[in-house]
């Protein structure tokens, strides 16, 4: 039994010291938020480092998807995934769109693109896939989709800092994508979050709605909310951005051991790994097959009894909470793909500061 709890993840936070001036600077100019010198250059700093055009910070990632519907204007109905964290369908809600939950890849667990087509009505206005595990969608084929119905396409990021196809950011995809800075993330500022965009109109345009709608002193142009990062956020993200290098190199490495050690173990399947893509290792899920011999549910309560807490992401479906159950599209049968996954995964503890000795034990204790 390990006598230390192994949680599915551990935030990555930088040395405290290091952050003590941070601190300093923040006391002496006495600038605590609404669009600072920390928010500025954080902005700054994420467009390079991710390779993207525009960038604004945001309070957290759900508020972040609620904004950028709001900034698109999208109404109706929206395609999207039932396979993922609840935020995803939750921010339609919350802008009075009507989620249609479309069934995912078996083998990328993102969105089916094959199936979008037939889901698409006159209502239908947007697309808004997630990038499941930080795993990309099929963005080709999701633009073309988009391309002949004319229809937006809102990437929920949420899981996808730093993912690159081709050498490519995946969140140059889509009209707008949605970043999560949240603890549990692969790069986070404790709570936080970011929309991406690629022309400055519409940074603009998000920039306002994140601040009431306010655009000068005496001029409200849209019924904003308050999204607005702080300075603390803020500072901290910069911060973390000088250590995520560290951070990816030893999740890629926790990736591959858990590969390596889990590949003889009859039943257990690891999702497969992409030459194109470079991902961001922030989840590790495994399927727990027919042949293995617990099930999902089983392994998880074991693991647990061992001191190791993973996670049935995403378990239950969106679909299957009473919010969603009653829709049209939330019907089991339309979606069998997202169930039999949703019945079988388990995500596995990874995180920079997990040593080989917990991973080999969590290994251990699911080879039996
Ligand atoms: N879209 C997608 C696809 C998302 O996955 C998410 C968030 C969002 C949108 C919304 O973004 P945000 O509004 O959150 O920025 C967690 C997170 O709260 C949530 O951010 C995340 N997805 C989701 C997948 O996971 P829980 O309920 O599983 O978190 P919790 O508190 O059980 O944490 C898991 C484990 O992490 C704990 O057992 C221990 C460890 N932990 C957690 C926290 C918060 C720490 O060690 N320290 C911490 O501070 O939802």
């Amino acid at each position: 039994m390990t006598m230390k709890p192994i949680y599915v993840t551990q935030p990555s936070l930088p040395p405290l010291d290091e952050f003590i001036p941070y601190l300093h600077q923040i006391w002496q100019n006495k600038i605590l938020t609404n669009n600072g010198p920390f928010h500025q250059k954080f902005e700054e700093e994420l467009c390079d480092y991710l390779g993207v055009k525009h960038i604004s910070l945001f309070t957290n990632g759900t508020l972040a998807l609620v904004t950028a519907l709001q900034a698109l204007r999208i109404t109706g109905e929206v395609i999207t995934t039932p396979y993922s964290f609840v935020a995803t369908a939750h921010s339609l809600l919350w802008n009075g769109i009507k989620p249609v939950f479309v069934d995912i890849d078996p083998d990328t667990l993102n969105l089916d693109s094959k199936k979008i087509e037939a889901a698409i009505n006159p209502n239908t206005t947007a697309i808004m896939p997630v990038h499941c595990y930080g795993r990309p969608c099929d963005v080709d084929a999701i633009r073309r989709i988009a391309d002949n119905y004319n229809l937006k396409v809102i990437y929920d990021a949420a899981h996808a800092f730093g993912v690159t196809v081709d050498g490519e950011s995946v969140l140059n995809h889509g009209d707008l994508s949605i970043l999560s800075f949240h603890a549990t993330k692969v790069f986070n500022t404790f709570e936080g979050g970011a929309i991406v965009c690629a022309d400055a109109k519409m940074k603009q345009r998000i920039d306002q709605l994140k601040n009431f709608g306010f655009v000068d002193e005496v001029t409200v142009v849209a019924p904003g909310i308050n999204g607005k990062m702080s300075e603390i956020n803020a500072a901290i993200g910069l911060l973390q951005l000088k250590h995520i290098g560290a951070a990816l190199m030893r999740r890629k490495e926790i990736d591959s051991l858990y590969r390596s050690g889990l590949k003889q173990v009859k039943g257990i399947t690891c999702l497969n790994d992409d030459a194109h893509i470079e991902t961001n290792y922030s989840y590790f899920p495994i399927l727990v097959q027919q042949d293995y011999s617990l099930s999902r549910d089983a392994l998880y309560e074991k693991l647990k009894c061992n001191n190791i807490y993973a996670r049935r992401y995403f378990y239950p479906l969106i679909s299957d909470f009473p919010v969603y159950r009653g829709l049209p599209s939330s019907r089991p049968s339309e979606l069998p793909v997202a169930q039999a996954v949703s019945q079988r995964v388990l995500c596995l503890p990874i995180y920079p500061g997990m040593s080989d000795s917990e991973l080999f034990n969590v290994i251990n204790v699911i080879a039996g």
